[in-house]
């Protein structure tokens, strides 16, 4: 069913970082710092990385700094856990990780664990196990963990854990795709992934693929392509991804693309966005390279997200 339109999609994602003023219509003007995320990691899975300017890029990201050590989606905004990450990803794509004030922004990163083990994603508190993967993902990144109490954060984590296998965004919440990479995902950096239920899980997970091939994120939803790669990277680091039909998935991603002006949408004939490009791109090179390679791929590679590390 065809193939992965590599030119178009670089086309696509470069028009959009050109067009600056105009991001807000591509994402949303407060995950800016995010959409520049996904859409440089795109570039450089397809090997044109060199497309855009990273000086510049560099320069905007250090203005979205904030004095308290973590970054904001855009210039002047507040600081979010989840914006911090997407600067130390990109950082750490252009190998720039030195610009930073290390032990600040680890700082504040860590200054966001609660006494039960959990972290809020920002000052107002809200708690959610996307926020321990984002904190754990980060320190690891700056190679400073010890700022945090890591057997405390996993026993949150686990303690999210439901009979299904599955885990949720805080104990007893429903098992969500996402939030099972999240929880997985942290668990495996802190050498902590012998917690999960493997067959169970992997069960749970391999009931995402629908007919059309394409994954959803919960019973009973429609298929959408970002949870390729939630699932299929979850799926992988617990060692079940041989349990899915991943030719199927393949397919089910290729039909999502605008093969006119670039770019992948969540499902068939949907308008197309950078997140989803981003998603696809990597659903897809997952699922070929999972194919033919072999499993005692280094785990940690795949947990620095959505990073270049992997490819
Ligand atoms: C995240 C979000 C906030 C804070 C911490 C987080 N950790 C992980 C996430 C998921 C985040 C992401 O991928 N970061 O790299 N997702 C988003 O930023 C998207 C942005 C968006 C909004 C609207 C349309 C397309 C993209 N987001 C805020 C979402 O909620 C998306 C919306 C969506 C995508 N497809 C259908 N709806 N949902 C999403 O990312 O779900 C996957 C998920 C859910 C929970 C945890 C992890 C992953
Ligand atoms: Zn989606």
């Amino acid at each position: 069913m065809g193939e992965l339109m590599v030119e178009k999609h670089v086309k696509y994602i470069v028009s959009i970082e050109k067009k600056k003023d105009d991001f807000a219509s591509v994402v949303m003007e407060h995950l800016r710092l995010n959409g520049a995320y996904w859409g440089l990691t795109t570039l450089d899975v397809l090997g044109k990385l060199d497309a855009v300017n990273q000086d510049e890029v560099v320069s905007w990201i250090m203005q979205c700094q904030d004095q308290s050590g973590g970054f904001g989606g855009n210039i002047g905004h507040d600081p979010h856990l989840h914006y911090t990450l997407s600067a130390i990803q990109v950082l750490a794509l252009f190998d720039k990780i030195d610009v930073l004030d290390i032990e600040k922004v680890a700082n504040y990163i860590a200054s966001l664990q609660n006494e039960d083990g959990s972290f809020s994603g920002d000052i107002w508190g809200e708690v959610d196990t996307r926020f321990s993967y984002i904190a754990i993902c980060s320190l690891a990144l700056l190679q400073r963990l010890d700022k945090i109490n890591v057997e405390k954060a996993v026993a949150y984590i686990v303690s999210c854990k439901n009979l299904d296998g599955g885990f949720g965004c805080t104990p007893g919440a429903e098992s969500h795709a996402g939030q099972i990479f999240c929880c997985v995902g942290a668990l495996a950096i802190t050498g902590s992934v012998d917690h999960v239920d493997k067959d169970l899980l992997g069960w749970w997970l391999c009931e995402r693929q629908v007919k059309s091939g394409g994954l959803n994120g919960r019973p009973e939803k429609l298929p959408d392509v970002c949870y390729s790669w939630w699932v299929l990277s979850s799926l992988i680091m617990i060692d079940r991804v041989h349990w899915i039909d991943k030719k199927k998935l393949a397919d089910f991603i290729l039909d999502c693309q605008d093969k006119e002006n670039g770019g992948i949408s969540d499902r068939p004939d949907d308008a197309v966005d950078v997140f989803h490009t981003y998603f696809g791109v990597a659903g897809k090179i997952l699922s070929y390279y999972y194919y033919y390679c072999c499993p005692p791929f280094c785990m940690i590679y795949l947990l620095q997200c959505n990073s270049h590390f992997f490819w």
